[in-house]
């Protein structure tokens, strides 16, 4: 049985390996980088049994997202189909702290993805089902699937995971308000980022109240909010517990908070407690600081001993 099943776009991220701008470098690294599938691998590399659900070209591009990430033990139930490879550009200045990112995301197969597209019963049987806010933003019926998924996993009692993460490329605040109000009724573990608490449900209170706002409003049984460098806030049944983050030296920010949630799951579905939880999510998006790329390439190991 697998513990996280994860569902979502996986792009290849072109970023210069050097500290050269866009505009005049020669060279490009070239990483997998979708918000699900960094959390598959962080999860996964960190002790649980993952899969990661999509559609991908029948491309050297999308095998190219599938090798990297089976080369980290992730099982992958991909179809492959026509249609693009998403791919996303990073210039340096925002490698150390997320500030523009160019996409290239039209057109990519995974947007047409539908629940028949998909192996349900890998679902069904899953001790989580995982997804984030970006899914819906891609195309109506992202959606769709998403909103089913989410169903499907609930009629089984599978736990339900998701993160907000909003990004404002991809839509306004109010779209994804509108949006993600039909989707948090479905989810059982909520991770929101502090800012996208504000913009898109303005909570503005207190770490605590903006928690239990979504605890009271969608009826969620565990709220976690990520506070960047102020560390994470989880509540659940009324009492909160709170983690800090790690000094490090950051040289690539972009996916620790996929980092983080990858880190958190890994004890969270092996039953402890939601400190420890917190602590090992908080490490493991710090140690992702240290390594370049969107995907926590670290070891349960590395994270015990920042612990
Ligand atoms: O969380 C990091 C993600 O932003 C990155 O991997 C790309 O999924 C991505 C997105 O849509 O921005």
């Amino acid at each position: 049985m697998t513990d996280l099943v994860t569902f979502g776009e996986s792009m290849l991220r072109f970023s210069p390996p050097t500290g050269e701008p866009l505009e005049r470098t020669d060279t490009l690294d070239v990483h997998a980088a979708g918000a699900e599938s960094n959390v598959a691998v962080a999860a996964q590399r960190l002790g649980l049994d993952t899969a990661w659900l999509s559609k991908l070209p029948d491309s050297p591009l999308g095998r190219r997202v599938l090798s990297e990430l089976h080369s980290h033990g992730v099982d992958t139930d991909v179809v492959l189909d026509e249609g693009r490879q998403g791919v996303y550009y990073i210039d340096r200045e925002s490698i150390t702290e997320r500030r523009n990112v160019i996409y290239d995301r039209d057109d990519a197969s995974v947007r047409t993805t539908r629940v028949e597209d998909l192996p349900l019963d890998r679902v069904r049987s899953a001790d989580m089902f995982y997804t984030t806010g970006i899914t819906p933003a891609l195309s109506a019926t992202l959606f769709d699937t998403t909103s089913e998924l989410l169903d499907i996993a609930g009629d089984a009692d599978v736990t339900t995971g998701f993160d907000v993460n909003y990004r404002s490329k991809l839509w306004t605040p109010a779209e994804a308000r509108d949006t993600l109000v039909d989707l948090l009724p479905s989810v059982d573990l909520l991770f929101v980022p502090e800012r996208d608490a504000e913009l898109i449900f303005e909570q503005t209170g207190p770490v605590e109240e903006r928690a239990a706002y979504f605890a009271d409003e969608f009826g969620i049984d565990t709220v976690v909010v990520t506070q960047g460098s102020d560390g994470a806030t989880a509540l659940r049944d009324g009492s909160a517990v709170r983690a800090d983050t790690f000094e490090v030296e950051t040289i690539d920010s972009i996916g620790s908070g996929d980092a983080f949630v990858g880190g958190f799951l890994a004890r969270y579905l092996d039953g402890d407690d939601l400190t420890t939880a917190l602590r090992y999510g908080c490490a493991t998006a710090a140690l992702k600081r240290t390594i370049r790329g969107d995907l926590a390439v670290t070891t349960p190991e590395e994270v015990e001993s920042l612990l």
